[in-house]
């Protein structure tokens, strides 16, 4: 069902950005505005969304996407062109397309018209997205509780008989066990030194030693919303200075925690995460962005780093996740997913963040 209240959303954020029409091909997208999920995969489907409310969907039969009131249906099949059928849609103009759109779509439909400018379109539904509503608010609080157990699991599961990869994949069964879809990805399970790369996956045959960091970035999607959390504790001792390190990074976190409210700039609370970091003498560790929106996708709008002016509202849900990452030493980093609140923020993932020695 045509999701009325999302709709107007945005419609509403097409006409802050001056536009009268919008393709939106996005599989989550489709989906959040219908209900639908189509998955065409390398076929052609979108639905157009004018600044009026029309709303069109041109679909391949073969999506079996039923007519649904307040849409205009039109179905292709696989010998008709949809290109033809969406461009004889469009006014003259700008048409905002969906950013992810693979190009052979878009430039088939321009090919179509000469009459119309492409422009990216995302921005109207992910102002939208962005704001997360009640049902999905609690469709996050329950991913980040499983995602609390997890790490719960991950932990007490450090064992030198495992390597990333077989800790890894232990992790990946109790996810899945624990309402994780199969379209699950790779646990980052990072022992010692593999942790200074932010994206290290866990990979086959790497031990575990005394003294190294263990870093879990635990990410799954429970119920279509993903949580994301990471952790790094130490097995069997910690070093002084990898003790300092820690801690460091366990400040730069609560101080951009701190800082989320409604009206602050999502580049302050990167700011905030780095000045600390930096204060500390290990800015030039801290190479990744502090955060990113996580609701339908694991990585979206909107990004907490420098020179995103995006205010941050009510609803939005982000990471916060400040790192230190020294080549061929260590890397730590503390994870933990928020939602604006009226008056701050509320954090979901709850697993402590006291430094953690694993006997
Ligand atoms: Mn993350």
């Amino acid at each position: 069902m045509l999701n009325r209240d999302r709709l107007d959303a945005i419609v509403n954020n097409m006409k802050k950005l001056g536009l009268t029409q919008i393709l939106v091909s996005d599989d989550n997208a489709v989906y959040y505005i219908t209900g639908r999920k189509i998955d065409a995969m390398e076929r052609c489907g979108a639905l157009l969304i004018k600044d009026d409310g029309e709303v069109h969907a041109f679909m391949n039969r073969l999506f079996c996407f039923e007519e649904m009131d307040g849409m205009t249906m039109h179905y292709y099949s696989d010998d008709e062109n949809p290109y033809k059928m969406i461009a004889e849609n469009l006014n003259s103009g700008a048409v905002g397309f969906d950013k992810n759109w693979a190009s052979k779509h878009t430039i088939s439909i321009l090919t179509e018209r000469k009459d119309i400018s492409p422009v990216i379109g995302s921005d109207a539904v992910d102002m939208s997205m962005a704001l997360k509503d009640e049902e999905e608010k609690e469709k996050l609080r329950h991913a980040a509780k499983i995602n609390d157990m997890a790490m719960d699991f991950a932990v007490s599961n450090i064992d030198e008989k495992l390597d990333e990869k077989e800790l890894s994949d232990k992790i990946e069964e109790f996810f899945e066990k624990n309402g994780a879809s199969r379209d699950i990805q790779l646990q980052y399970v990072c022992y010692g030194k593999n942790a200074a790369e932010p994206h290290h996956g866990a990979v086959a045959g790497e031990k575990l030693n005394e003294g190294d960091a263990v870093l879990f970035d635990l990410w799954a999607p429970i119920n279509g919303y993903w949580c994301d959390m990471t952790r790094t504790v130490f097995y069997k001792k910690c070093s002084d200075r990898h003790r300092e390190i820690y801690n460091i990074v366990k400040n730069a976190q609560k101080a951009a925690i701190d800082t989320v409210k409604p009206g602050v700039k999502m580049h302050d609370i990167d700011a905030a995460a780095r000045k600390v970091i930096s204060d500390a003498g290990y800015g030039e560790y801290f190479i990744t962005r502090t955060g990113h929106g996580v609701g339908m996708t694991v990585h979206e709008p909107p990004e907490a780093k420098s020179g995103n002016d995006t205010i941050a509202e009510v609803g939005m849900c982000f990471s916060i996740e400040p790192g230190i990452y020294i080549k061929d030493d260590i890397g730590v980093r503390i994870e933990d997913l928020v939602i604006v609140t009226e008056d701050g923020c509320e954090v979901l993932t709850k697993y402590p963040k006291e430094l953690i020695i694993v006997k």
